[in-house]
Order: structure tokens, then C-alpha cells, then sequence
């Protein structure tokens, strides 16, 4: 397998200049509507004995040797896991049917992702239903070790990324080695491995430090099976990547969290400015910084739920 065609995505002054390129291209977009939709999220389109988790790896694993939360040991944080069957079929079905409709908002460029749409929870009430539902909150917090709610901040907080392959001359859809802006990132692949070739998520199995993107040794690909199997990771210390997809299609949902528990967070201004421009950028960035202050009790009732607790996630059933 030829693995040297993911390119590197800029980082340091390279994001200051992407900021600056954002800033002068933005089109500006329609309004946010919520899709018209039939369905209603309901918890038992979880799968009702939890996921199964495979591949999994924790952050010490992977070699870090520092906790990003204080009093948590880096053995107890997830670093990247494979999880199979988190929803059942219907609601796998449910979610490709929305985020097949939700393509009509995508747009195109040459960031990290080339084809995507943004800020979903704004266009789907399923989406968005979903990820403030305690049990769906609950099964992704069991995975990544620590309480989660979603990520304070709209933009950041869910995308659908599309993937089919473009005429030779074009651009291919990929998504290039990268860090994630946030911490706790939940990939689900809607399509099944039948439905496409290529497209494989690559990560490195390392620490940021450790990441060469020419040494090939340290990358393994996901095993993403089928549609709807998702890989959690520690997005913003796993370098990761999706292959150009060569014929068929792939779509997948990224969602992010938070751990309300502490208020350090990873997402730096020009992570978010390279990617929205820098007039967008910074009454979001005000607003995030506001929010994480917020103490976890006020997080958990601003989505309308009772704590999830450390001590819950010791126990595997509710
Ligand atoms: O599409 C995927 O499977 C993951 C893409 C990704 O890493 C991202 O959206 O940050
Ligand atoms: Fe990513």
C-alpha cells in the first residue's frame, strides 16, 4: 500500500496564513434551517448492551506521559478505540438518511477535510437530540473514560465529511494528517467497508512528538467495518487521517465533547480561524473561553440532564 500520498496540514504560521485565506474567500451561507425531519431520536436506537469496543488503546499506551486533566491518570484516558455497534440498524439508517440530505450544505476547500458540512446539531434536531441524550452521553463517556457533554462550541461540535474520488486532474477528497481542534472526537463511518475502497483512517500510533508523517511503521488503519462503527480518540494527541477514496463513496460524522469536569480544553484560536476566518472566529472563541468556566453541574442542566459522574462510568451497566 502506497501510504506516502496523505499530505501533512499546515500547522503553526501555516494555520495564521489559512486564517487570513478563510477570512477573504468566506461566501457567506444560508442561514441555518432545520432539515424537515420524520424522525425523533429515541435512546433505544442504542444498541441496548452497549457497545463492543475493540483496538482500544489508552493515552499512557500511546506514550504520553502527562495527564491532560489533573488527578486523572493518563491510563485511564482513551486514546483511540474501535467501537462497534454503539446504535442499532435503524438508527444507523436514520442518521444516513440525514446526513445524506445534509450534503446539499456542504462546502468545499482545501482544508484539513475537502468536502464537509459544519455545526450539524444547528440542521438536524436528531443530531443534536442525540448528542444531548444522557444514555448516548453516557456509552461515549464509558469509552473515553471520562464525563463528557458536547463540545461548548456550535462550529466545533459536529460535522459530516464526504469522500468519492474526483477526476485525476482534481484535487482528491481526503483528509490530511491532522490534530483535532478538540479532545474527546467520535468518528462514525455511515458507510460500510462494502460501500467504497480506499478511504482508510489512518493514525499514528505514537505521540505527537513521535509523529513523522514519511514513516509509515507507526501508522495503522482503523478496522471500520460496518456502517455505522466508529473510532474514539484523543483528537487533539493522535495525529490521524482518511485516504483518498478510489471509487464508491464514504461519509462519516464526526461528533466532539468535552469533559466538564475541568476547564483546560485544546483548541487553539487558529485551529478555529483557519477554518471559519478570523472576524467569525472571535466572538466564538469569547464565547467558548465563557463557556468552559461554566461548573459541570450548569453544563450538564444547560442540555436538560442529571451528571454523569466518575463514579457511574466504574460500572458498565446504567
Ligand atoms: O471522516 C473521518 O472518518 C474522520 C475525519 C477527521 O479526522 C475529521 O473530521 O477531523
Ligand atoms: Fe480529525
Amino acid at each position: 500500500m502506497n501510504l506516502d500520498t496523505l499530505p501533512l496540514f499546515e500547522r503553526g504560521i501555516g494555520r495564521v496564513k489559512l486564517a487570513l485565506k478563510s477570512t477573504l474567500k468566506r461566501t457567506p451561507r444560508p442561514a441555518p434551517m432545520c432539515l424537515t425531519e420524520q424522525s425523533v431520536w429515541r435512546d433505544d436506537f442504542l444498541c441496548q448492551h452497549g457497545p463492543t469496543i475493540s483496538d482500544t488503546r489508552t493515552l499512557g499506551e500511546l506514550g504520553y506521559g502527562q495527564s491532560p486533566h489533573a488527578n486523572i491518570a493518563v491510563d485511564s484516558i482513551t486514546g483511540a478505540a474501535v467501537v462497534h455497534r454503539l446504535l442499532t440498524p435503524e438508527g444507523v439508517a436514520v442518521l444516513q438518511g440525514i446526513c445524506t440530505r445534509l450534503e446539499e450544505r456542504a462546502g468545499d476547500s482545501d482544508w484539513i477535510i475537502s468536502r464537509r458540512t459544519r455545526g450539524v446539531t444547528a440542521l438536524s434536531s436528531f443530531i443534536n437530540d442525540m448528542m444531548c441524550s444522557r444514555s448516548f452521553l453516557l456509552a461515549v463517556s464509558r469509552v473515553a473514560g471520562v464525563p463528557l457533554v458536547p463540545y461548548p462550541m456550535l462550529n466545533a461540535r459536529s460535522q459530516i465529511n464526504y469522500f468519492y474520488p474526483k477526476p485525476a486532474e482534481q484535487q482528491q477528497q481526503l483528509g490530511m494528517w491532522h490534530t483535532d481542534g478538540t479532545n474527546y472526537v467520535l468518528n462514525i463511518v455511515l458507510s460500510g467497508a462494502s460501500d467504497y475502497s480506499g478511504g482508510e483512517f489512518l493514525f499514528h500510533n505514537g505521540t505527537v512528538d513521535s509523529f513523522d508523517a514519511l514513516d509509515y511503521r507507526t501508522f495503522e488503519t482503523a478496522q471500520l467495518a460496518d456502517p455505522g462503527d466508529a473510532l474514539f480518540i484523543y483528537g487533539s494527541r493522535l495525529f490521524h487521517g482518511v485516504r483518498p477514496v478510489l471509487s464508491g463513496r464514504r461519509m462519516s460524522l464526526v461528533l466532539s465533547f468535552h469533559c466538564p469536569y475541568f476547564t483546560d480544553d485544546s483548541n487553539r484560536f487558529w485551529h478555529l480561524a483557519s477554518d471559519d476566518g478570523i472576524p467569525a472566529t472571535i466572538p466564538n472563541w469569547l464565547k467558548l473561553r465563557w463557556a468552559l468556566q461554566r461548573s459541570a453541574t450548569r453544563q450538564f442542566a444547560r442540555i436538560g440532564i442529571a451528571p454523569i459522574t466518575f463514579e457511574e462510568l466504574r460500572h458498565t451497566k446504567a
